[in-house]
Order: C-alpha cells, then sequence, then structure tokens
C-alpha cells in the first residue's frame, strides 16, 4: 500500500486550543503527523510518495466557493484590522438570531459564519496545509484509478468535521468527502465512507445527506456525551435520494472492542449489500483507550483486526488519517490498521 504526504501540514499550527475554559497546547499538532510518517516507514507498507498537486477542482465539488475563499482570506484580512492573534470564532449565528444567510464583513462575523465550533483556530498557512492534505487523499483516489487495491492518505489537518461551508473540530477541507466524490467522477457508481473517528464525522453526513450514491456510515461516541454534540444520532437516515443511505452508530462511554466490533461488522455487511465499488475509511484511532479527548476502550492489537474486517470487504479502500491524539500510540495503532490489511488481502 503506498501513502501519500505532504510535508505542508506544519504550516498549520495554531500556538493553542480552547478547552474546558483554559488555552491548553492543540491536542491537533504536526507531531502527530510525523509519529504516523515514521510508524508508515518502519513498517515498509509501501512507497512513501509526495502528494500530486490535482488543483482546487475536486474541493470545490464538495466545498462552496465563497467558504474556500473565506479560508484563503480570513487570517489576512483579521490581522490587517489590528486584531494580535489567529481567527479565533466567537459569536455564531445562534438559535436565536438565524434571519441572515450572508457572511456579515467584520472579521468576528465572518469568522463565526464559516464556523461550527470555537476550538479551532486559523493562522497564516492553515489553508495551504488543508490544501495539501486534500492533494494527499486525491493522490491516494488516483492510486485507486491506477488499478491498486488500497492507498493511505496521510492527510492533516484532519477532514471529517468540515461541512459543505464551515470549518471546525481541527477540519477545514473534508478530505473524505473531496475523495468520495472524486471516485464518483471517476466513474465509481456506488461509494461507501466508513467513518471509524471517535467522533461522529458530521461535515461527511451532511454532505451526502440527500444523495444515494455516496453512503456515509459512522461509529462513534454518542453526541449526547460528546462533540459534535448536534449530529450524529440513530435516527439521521438521510433525505430525498439519500434516504436510507446514512448510518450512524452512536456508543457510551466505555465502550470497548466487544460491543464496538458488533458494530463495525453490521456497518461492514450493510456496505457489502449497497454494493459499493470503493471505500473510504475516515481512520481515526482516538477510540484508543488512552486517548487523551475520548471516551471509548479499544487497544492496540484490536486495530489489527479492524484491518482485517475491512479487508474481507474486498473493495478498493482509501484510507485517510482523521484524529488520535495519544502520541506514544498513534502510530502503532495506525500502523497495525494498515499492516493488517494487506497481510489479510494477500493471504486470501
Ligand atoms: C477537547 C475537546 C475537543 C473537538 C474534538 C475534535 C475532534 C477531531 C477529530 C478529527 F478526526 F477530525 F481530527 N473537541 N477538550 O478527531 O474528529
Ligand atoms: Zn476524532
Amino acid at each position: 500500500m503506498e501513502t501519500f504526504y505532504s510535508e505542508h501540514h506544519s504550516l498549520h499550527a495554531p500556538s493553542g486550543e480552547l478547552a474546558g475554559g483554559v488555552e491548553v497546547p492543540p491536542f491537533e499538532s504536526p507531531e502527530r503527523a510525523e509519529r504516523v510518517l515514521a510508524a508508515v516507514r518502519a513498517l515498509d507498507l509501501g512507497a512513501v510518495r509526495a502528494a500530486e498537486d490535482f488543483g482546487e477542482e475536486a474541493i470545490l465539488r464538495v466545498h462552496s466557493a465563497d467558504y474556500i475563499e473565506f479560508l484563503k482570506t480570513i487570517w489576512r484580512d483579521w490581522r490587517a484590522s489590528g486584531r494580535a492573534g489567529d481567527v479565533q470564532p466567537t459569536v455564531w449565528q445562534s438559535r436565536s438570531m438565524p434571519g441572515r444567510v450572508a457572511a456579515p464583513r467584520d472579521p468576528d462575523g465572518r469568522a463565526g459564519y464559516y464556523a461550527l465550533a470555537g476550538e479551532t483556530r486559523i493562522v497564516s498557512g492553515t489553508w495551504e496545509a488543508a490544501y495539501w492534505s486534500a492533494q494527499a487523499a486525491l493522490s491516494g483516489v488516483r492510486a485507486l484509478g491506477g488499478g491498486a487495491s488500497s492507498a493511505f492518505g496521510l492527510c492533516r489537518p484532519p477532514g471529517h468535521h468540515a461541512s459543505r461551508d464551515q470549518f471546525g473540530g481541527y477540519c477545514f477541507v473534508n478530505n473524505a468527502a473531496v475523495s468520495a466524490d472524486a471516485l464518483r467522477a471517476m466513474g465509481v457508481e456506488r461509494v461507501a465512507i466508513l467513518d471509524i473517528d471517535f467522533h461522529h464525522g458530521n461535515g461527511t453526513q451532511q454532505i451526502f445527506y440527500e444523495r444515494g450514491d455516496v453512503y456515509y456510515v459512522s461509529l462513534h461516541g454518542d453526541p449526547e456525551e460528546t462533540f459534535p454534540n448536534f449530529l450524529g444520532y440513530a435516527d439521521e437516515t438521510g433525505r430525498g435520494d439519500g434516504e436510507g443511505f446514512n448510518l450512524n452508530f452512536p456508543y457510551p462511554s466505555g465502550t470497548a472492542w466487544n460491543l464496538w466490533q458488533g458494530g463495525l461488522n453490521e456497518a461492514c455487511r450493510v456496505i457489502g449489500e449497497y454494493g459499493a465499488g470503493a471505500l473510504v475509511v475516515s481512520l481515526g484511532v482516538d477510540t484508543f483507550h488512552n486517548d487523551p479527548i475520548s471516551f471509548f476502550r479499544l487497544r492496540s492489537d484490536d486495530y489489527l483486526e479492524v484491518g482485517r474486517i475491512l479487508s474481507r470487504l474486498r473493495l478498493p479502500t482509501l484510507f485517510l488519517l482523521e484524529g488520535g491524539y495519544d502520541l506514544e500510540a498513534l502510530g502503532l495503532n495506525v500502523g497495525n490498521v494498515l499492516r493488517s490489511f494487506e497481510e489479510e488481502s494477500r493471504l486470501s
């Protein structure tokens, strides 16, 4: 399996994050990508290649033009207005003031308009990093198009919380959505996205909610108890053409392999029945028992079994890195999924 990577990820490195009422070092840091890269290299999984540049076209099929323009310009405008730090949203079009449907001119208003949460900052290099994260994903799509049975997009920043026109949850460009849509454009009739990150991929769900050609399935912490809190419930099953093509498995605090694997196997069964021609895996390993911001209890060996189960779908599979914040175990856990997927694919 080839890995696609861009060192531009390091341009996105905010100095802090708001969590629990205090400023803390960001959980989502450049070191994460370096740890995963080191693990992939040590495993000899396959070549590590620099992401190719496919331009903005595929990004603009999933995100609105005004949102992408916002990502490109807000940091400069923020600083030009005399603000001293990085872009930090603080005001929202909340339930009590829903009327306006365009961004106000004021940078605070613009930041809030395009934000779905407040923990994520935009720095001078954020757009470039997010752009190249998506290019790493698209490089993986290209590899599948060329006949590879699997590929790994070592994406950073992550993507699954980014909606059509909002950033948040450490995400700016939805790499999984861009990839699934690019696979459709390449002629794959039905694409499945399996999201096994600890958090619900609200952005991915929103982008495909009314489409039947991309099936979104997610296992995650119950949004009653964790981020993103407002989406990811079991009764969200799709709308219009998308009715029946969205499936959520919310799980309670303390969920370990025994319970979680039931959902994974059910998800795979559903994806098989759907007749998907390709699979995109939103691969987060913040389901790990020692993850600092999550409440599942998976162990490192469990990720070997995840790879085996996924390989039995026998689908062209694009793995994309999402979350995972225990730096010590991050490389091992991601590596375990990828290497057992490869081993099992070779055996059967
Ligand atoms: C910590 C609260 C954190 C935000 C959580 C964002 C999770 C991001 C992720 C991704 F894959 F996108 F990176 N709230 N005090 O792991 O889902
Ligand atoms: Zn996550």
